[in-house]
């Protein structure tokens, strides 16, 4: 058995924690061990750094500050559970990799994405998801559902155009690797999201 890497893109509000678990409920129901997993974060050492990027802190993080903060933490979990447990053939789902980066940081913050493309090569050599599963939607409509459910991070407090420059740079990844992105469109009830991505994950594995 040869372990996959499935990522869960988007940005807030989209539905992705929503739907992490619908999507691991199907795998199982499949017969695959799936460790679900999260970024940053998915070890004990990137929930320290994820902390230290999402605080809103007095010290302002200057941009690359964050960038290399993400990918530290990126390094951690993919040495430390994500190869692990691929090599020992589990499944890993991961709410946010490095598509989230090229979004956020390069589109959002505007950091070039020739060096988001340089450090994803220096930390991952290699390794990219399997199959990244993108939900899409307005980007009013992911921060209204957030302002219902309060509270903000160093993120939502963002202004409208960043989203709308990370949405771009989502959209246009996913158009660039049709083989391995797939866009669901979340602006639509819950049900209807859902019976897509039981189709994603059905035809997924129908290729086994
Ligand atoms: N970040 C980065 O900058 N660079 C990187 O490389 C990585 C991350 C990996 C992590 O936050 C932050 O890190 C993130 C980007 C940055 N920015 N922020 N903020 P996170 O992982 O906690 O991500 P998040 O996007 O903020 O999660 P979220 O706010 O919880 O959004 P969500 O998981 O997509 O949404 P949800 O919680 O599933 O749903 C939100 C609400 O909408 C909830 O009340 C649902 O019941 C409702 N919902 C969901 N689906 C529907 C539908 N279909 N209809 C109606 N209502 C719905």
């Amino acid at each position: 058995m040869i372990g996959r890497l499935i990522t869960l893109e988007g940005l807030e509000g989209v539905g992705k924690s929503t739907n992490m678990e619908f999507i691991q409920r199907k795998l199982q129901e499949a017969g695959i061990d799936v460790d679900v997993t999260r970024e940053p974060g998915g070890t004990p050492l990137a929930e320290k750094i994820r902390a230290l990027v999402l605080d809103t802190a007095d010290e302002p993080l200057p941009d690359l500050c964050e960038l290399l903060l993400i990918f530290a933490a990126r390094s951690a979990h993919l040495e430390n559970r994500i190869r692990p447990a691929l090599d020992h053939g589990r499944w890993v789902l991961c709410d946010r990799f490095t598509d989230a980066t090229f979004a956020y940081q390069g589109g959002g913050r505007g950091l070039p994405l020739e060096i988001i493309a340089r450090l994803e090569g220096l930390v991952q050599s290699g390794l990219k998801p399997d199959l990244t599963i993108l939900l899409d939607t307005p980007v009013e409509i992911g921060l209204e559902r957030i302002r219902e459910r309060g509270g903000t991070d160093r993120f939502e407090s963002q202004r409208l155009e960043f989203f709308q420059r990370a949405r771009e740079v989502y959209l246009s990844r996913a158009q660039q690797e049709p083989e391995r992105c797939v866009v669901v469109d979340a602006n639509r009830p819950l049900t209807q999201v859902q019976d897509d991505l039981a189709k994603i994950i059905e035809v997924y594995l129908s290729n086994f």
